[in-house]
């Protein structure tokens, strides 16, 4: 991260950062969110606004361990590379410090159809209440400072694009400096169910396909709604301070195949000693004890499922 782009992040609170995609990176996202995507509409009606992975707030398969929910990691090749790629990496040991981990990941789609309202949120002191998405309080988690030399972050956002947004589309916007703000964002400002009325102040940022949106969660910022043919195809990878969470539930490394030893790292739960070996000895025990429990669970359903044969066979003779 150069000096400009520090500058730039800490007058704004967000960062374009062109080019961190290559192509084939980008059909290799693109083709595994489409092959999702039809998966998808031959099982549900086709749901709007479209919405994958889990911001790890609700549980929705009633037979998932409570501790890990759906994730985009799921969907495998580049998927995961964006745990720890490197055109990425530099900028978030500089906001984050070392030890960063992911805390979780989503993809949403916008276009004509999707009928998104801009819904301002974050934003310096004091972000948080009943009318502010980033959590029903202000616990602190939507810090931003820079002190002694050093980025201190509650939530790095890196919004990955997969289509270029052009300023009039729609798609990311936020009042850039209100990281640092000392008075709440005025709630008349903070709802636009159109371009139209969206307040002089919000910047709405343009980026290509292959582009990074790097920004603080602490900024106030929405999604300005899309006006203009095409779509828009974000995924979002949002990470934290070792020792932060925003997230109820954790990743279990073990669920996403081969990983590399640092992605394996930005996958550890939070502690104040990070991907330690004391915590990863912890953690190692929680992944047995989960992959225990499928293992007793898959047994249980053979045996009902043995059962209920028997009872079946003996019933008719
Ligand atoms: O659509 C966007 O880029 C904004 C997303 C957003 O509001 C968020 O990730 O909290």
């Amino acid at each position: 991260m150069n000096d400009q782009e520090k500058y730039l992040f800490d007058l704004r609170g967000y960062l374009v950062v062109n080019n961190v995609l290559t192509a084939d990176q980008i059909e290799d996202l693109s083709d595994r969110l489409e092959g999702q995507r039809k998966n998808r509409d031959s099982q549900q009606e086709n749901k709007k606004p479209e919405i994958f992975g889990s911001d790890r707030t609700v549980i929705r398969d009633e037979s998932a361990p409570a501790w890990t929910a759906p994730s985009l990691l799921e969907w495998g090749g580049t998927y995961i590379d964006l745990i720890d790629l490197p055109t990425i990496a530099p900028y978030l040991e500089t906001l984050l410090g070392t030890g960063y981990r992911l805390d979780h990941d989503y993809l949403k789609i916008e276009n004509e159809t999707s009928g998104h309202t801009l819904y301002l949120h974050g934003g310096g002191q004091g972000a948080g209440g009943p009318r502010d998405i980033v959590g029903p309080t202000d616990g602190g988690q939507c810090f931003y400072r820079y002190n002694n030399g050093k980025f201190y972050n509650g939530l790095v956002a890196v919004a990955f694009e997969l289509n270029d947004v052009s300023p009039e589309s729609g798609g990311f916007a936020c009042v850039p400096g209100s990281h640092k703000m000392n008075f709440p964002l005025p709630e008349d400002w903070r709802i636009s169910k159109s371009q139209a009325t969206v307040h002089q102040c919000v910047d709405r940022v343009t980026a290509n396909a292959g582009d990074a949106i790097i920004f603080t969660e602490a900024c106030s910022h929405g999604t300005v709604p899309w006006e203009a043919g095409g779509e828009r195809r974000t995924i979002f990878y949002k990470y934290c301070p070792h020792a932060v969470t925003w997230g109820a539930c954790f990743y279990n490394a073990d669920n996403y195949g081969e990983l590399t030893e640092s992605q394996r790292a930005i996958l550890t739960p939070p502690s104040a000693f990070g991907p330690h070996e004391h915590t990863a000895g912890i953690w190692k025990r929680a992944q047995a004890e989960q992959a225990e429990l499928h293992r007793l669970r898959r047994e249980v359903a053979e045996l009902r499922a043995e059962q209920s044969d028997r009872l079946g066979t003996s019933a008719d003779s």
